[in-house]
C-alpha cells in the first residue's frame, strides 16, 4: 500500500469555524473555541493518523489587520500557513462577505496548490442562500473548490476528509504515527485557562491576557498545576479577580474540570494574576510566550 501524508493549512476569517473543524477532523479539544473573535492566537497542528496517511492539519488565527505587536505575530503564523501547505483551506461562513485583508485574499486566489474553500455554518442557512452564496464564492475564487459544511454539526466533514486525501502527495509520515499535535502538556492548559477567560470577560480584558504555566508536576495520582494570568494593568487585574475573588474561583474550577478530562488525572490547579506592562506589544515578552516564527 502506497502511504500518503500532507500538510493542510486552515485560513480564514476570525470566528468563521477553523478550529472547530480541526477539533473534528481530530476528534480531540485541541485548540481552544469560543463565540469572540481572535480565539486563536497560534498555530496549532492536529495530525490525524492512518494506516496509508497522515494529514497534519494546521489550524490558524483569523486574518486580522494588526494594530499591536501580538497580532503582527499572529498574522505571521497565517502567512506561514502559505508557505508549506500541500492543500489550502480556505474557510468563510455562511453570509460573509469576503476576506477584510486585500494581499491575503489574492494569494488565496492565485494560489498555485488546491485550494478547497468550505462555506461554514450551513446549519443556520437554507437552501436559497446556499445556492447564492456558492455561486458567489465561486465567482470570487474561481480555483476552489467548494463544500458547504457543518464544522459544528460534522455535515460534509468526511466527504472533505475525502477529498484531501485524494490530493495530498505519496509521502512517508513527518510526524511519529501515534502524535496528536506538535504542542505541549502545558500550551493546552494554558489555553485552556485562557478560553474560561474569553468566555466570561468583557470588552478588552480576554485580548490584554496571557497565560503562562510555570509549574506542572506529574504524580502518581494528582498533576500539580500552576498557572500565572497575566494583564497590562492594574485596573485589569482587579476586574480577573473580582469581588472576593469569585470571578478567578469561577475559571479555576471550570479549567480544572476541562483539564481532568484532558489529562484523564485528578488535576490541582493554582491561579494567581499578575501585571506585565503592555507585554502585548513587547518583543521580548511575545518570544517568550511562542509568538515568535
Ligand atoms: N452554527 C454554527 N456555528 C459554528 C459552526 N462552526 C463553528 N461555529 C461557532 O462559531 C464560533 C467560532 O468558532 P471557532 O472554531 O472558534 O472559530 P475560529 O475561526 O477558529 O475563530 P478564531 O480563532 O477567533 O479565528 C463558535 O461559537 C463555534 O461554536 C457551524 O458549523 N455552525
Ligand atoms: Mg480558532
Amino acid at each position: 500500500m502506497k502511504h500518503k501524508a500532507g500538510f493542510v493549512n486552515i485560513i480564514g476569517n476570525p470566528n468563521v469555524g477553523k478550529s472547530t473543524l480541526m477539533n473534528a477532523f481530530v476528534g480531540e479539544k485541541l485548540s481552544i473555541i469560543t463565540s469572540k473573535a481572535q480565539t486563536t492566537r497560534h498555530r496549532i497542528l492536529g495530525i490525524v493518523n492512518g494506516d496509508d496517511f497522515q494529514v497534519v492539519l494546521s489550524d490558524t488565527p483569523g486574518i486580522i489587520k494588526p494594530a499591536y505587536e501580538l497580532q503582527a505575530s499572529m498574522m505571521d503564523f497565517v502567512k506561514s500557513a502559505f508557505e508549506d501547505a500541500d492543500v489550502l483551506i480556505y474557510m468563510v461562513e455562511i453570509g460573509e462577505k469576503e476576506l477584510k485583508d486585500e494581499a491575503f485574499f489574492k494569494k488565496i486566489t492565485n494560489s498555485k496548490i488546491p485550494v478547497l474553500l468550505l462555506l461554514n455554518k450551513i446549519d443556520k442557512s437554507d437552501q436559497a442562500q446556499l445556492e447564492e452564496q456558492v455561486q458567489t464564492w465561486q465567482a470570487n475564487v474561481p480555483n476552489a473548490e467548494i463544500f458547504p459544511i457543518s464544522a459544528l454539526e460534522g455535515f460534509n466533514v468526511k466527504e472533505v476528509f475525502n477529498r484531501i486525501i485524494d490530493l495530498i502527495p505519496e509521502s512517508p509520515a513527518f510526524y511519529p504515527k501515534d502524535q496528536l499535535t506538535d504542542k505541549p502538556e502545558r500550551f493546552f492548559i494554558n489555553e485552556n485557562i485562557r478560553e474560561k477567560i474569553l468566555m466570561h470577560y468583557k470588552k478588552e480584558i480576554p485580548y490584554a491576557v496571557e497565560v503562562d504555566t510555570e509549574e506542572f508536576f506529574e504524580e502518581e495520582k494528582i498533576i500539580r498545576i500552576r498557572s500565572v494570568i497575566m494583564v497590562e494593568r492594574e485596573t485589569q487585574k482587579g476586574i480577573i479577580i473580582g469581588h472576593k475573588g469569585t470571578a478567578l474561583k469561577r475559571v479555576g474550577v471550570e479549567a480544572r474540570k476541562d483539564l481532568e478530562k484532558f489529562f484523564g488525572k485528578q488535576i490541582h490547579l493554582e491561579l494567581y494574576v499578575k501585571v506585565n506592562k503592555n507585554w502585548r506589544s513587547n518583543q521580548r515578552q511575545l518570544k517568550r510566550f511562542g509568538y515568535n516564527n
